[in-house]
């Protein structure tokens, strides 16, 4: 049996999140995954309350199982967002991009969990001195908006700096990097690239194939000059943008290329000049499977794992 605190805390059957990304992370994927045991995040990315509704919506249709719902504290509707959090009783609520330590306090007295994600050891300890539940902390290695340092040097530090549960992400796609996270003192982790090769998720095909597709050396960084880092698979509008940074051109400029960019990868399926966020474990994401499969084939590594791990310690 793999039990941690937050099985517990959030409770769920395994000690497994699904990432909340953007445009990827519908009520659908969600539900496969609350439904399969873990915990499934609806990505509210820059969307208005009235789309991420109908995403909550359809997740309240499809499980009565605990799911979280993903706030992007750089979306212009961040407090529409946190209204309908509330409205709809949401029950478990995760922050990226930004600190999200003014709207804690609210959510804790009105019972709703709050996990932010944090990219270093000081926001770490100011989400746990704010009244987080637990934090997940994020390496470099993941798809999308990014910090600097690896899950490997960041995770454990920040479990010696923190009472409170933490959480893996970055680079973690099977029973082998499941089983690394928890040696490193992590309770749990969140994945979010091998959920996007999932039958459930709803994102085009061209933009999981190309996932599929990838190797190591895949994916880069767009963005480090805008003060929005980017890990993406390289590509077309990767290529552009990099050599527009290097350039100097100005940032509106940037962010004009960027804007709508995600949608074009996510929805209409344009691999070459859409931006298509994948973490650094792409390499090892050969096949679409189904989540109930994702995880269930995680869970069962993972005491493969163990065992190896066993006959070499001894
Ligand atoms: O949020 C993410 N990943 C994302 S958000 C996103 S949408 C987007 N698109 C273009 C540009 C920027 C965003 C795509 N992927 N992961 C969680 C995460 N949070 N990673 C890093 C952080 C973070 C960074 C700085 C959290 C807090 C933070 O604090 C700054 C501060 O104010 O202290």
């Amino acid at each position: 049996m793999i039990k941690t605190e937050i099985c517990s805390l959030l409770n769920i059957k395994y000690p497994i999140l699904q990432g909340g990304m953007a445009w990827i992370a519908t009520g659908e994927l969600a539900a496969a995954v609350s439904n399969a045991g873990g915990l499934g995040i609806i990505g509210s990315g820059n969307a208005p309350a009235e789309i991420i509704k109908k995403e909550i919506l359809k997740i309240k249709n499809s499980t009565d199982k605990p799911f979280a719902l993903n706030v992007m504290l750089l979306s212009p509707f961040v407090d529409e967002i946190i209204e309908l959090i509330y409205e709809e009783k949401v029950p478990i609520v995760s922050f990226g991009a930004g600190n999200p330590s003014k709207y804690i306090k609210k959510l804790k007295k009105n019972n709703i969990k709050v996990i932010p994600i944090v990219p270093s050891v000081a926001l770490a300890k100011r989400m746990e001195n704010s009244g987080a539940d637990a934090v997940i902390v994020e390496g470099t290695e993941a798809g999308g908006h990014i910090g600097e340092t690896t899950t490997m040097a960041l995770v454990p530090q920040v479990v010696d700096a923190v009472k409170i549960p933490v959480i893996a992400a970055g680079g973690i796609a099977d029973g082998r990097g499941f089983i690394s996270a928890l040696a490193l003192g992590a309770q749990g982790v969140q994945m979010g690239t091998i959920f996007v090769c999932s039958k459930e998720c709803t994102v085009h095909n061209n933009y999981k194939n190309a996932i599929i597709k990838a190797g190591d050396r895949s994916t880069s960084i767009s963005g480090k000059t805008t003060g929005h880092p980017v890990r993406m698979i390289k590509n077309k509008l990767y290529r552009e943008f990099i050599k527009l940074e290097r350039v100097g051109v100005p940032i509106e400029e940037l962010e004009k290329l960027g804007e709508g960019s995600l949608r074009k990868a996510c929805v209409e399926g344009d691999v070459d000049t859409g931006t298509v966020m994948a973490g650094q474990i792409s390499g090892i994401v050969k096949e679409i499977k189904t989540v109930k499969d994702i995880i269930d084939g995680i869970i069962e590594e993972s005491y493969k794992v163990i065992k190896k791990v066993n006959k070499i310690v001894g």
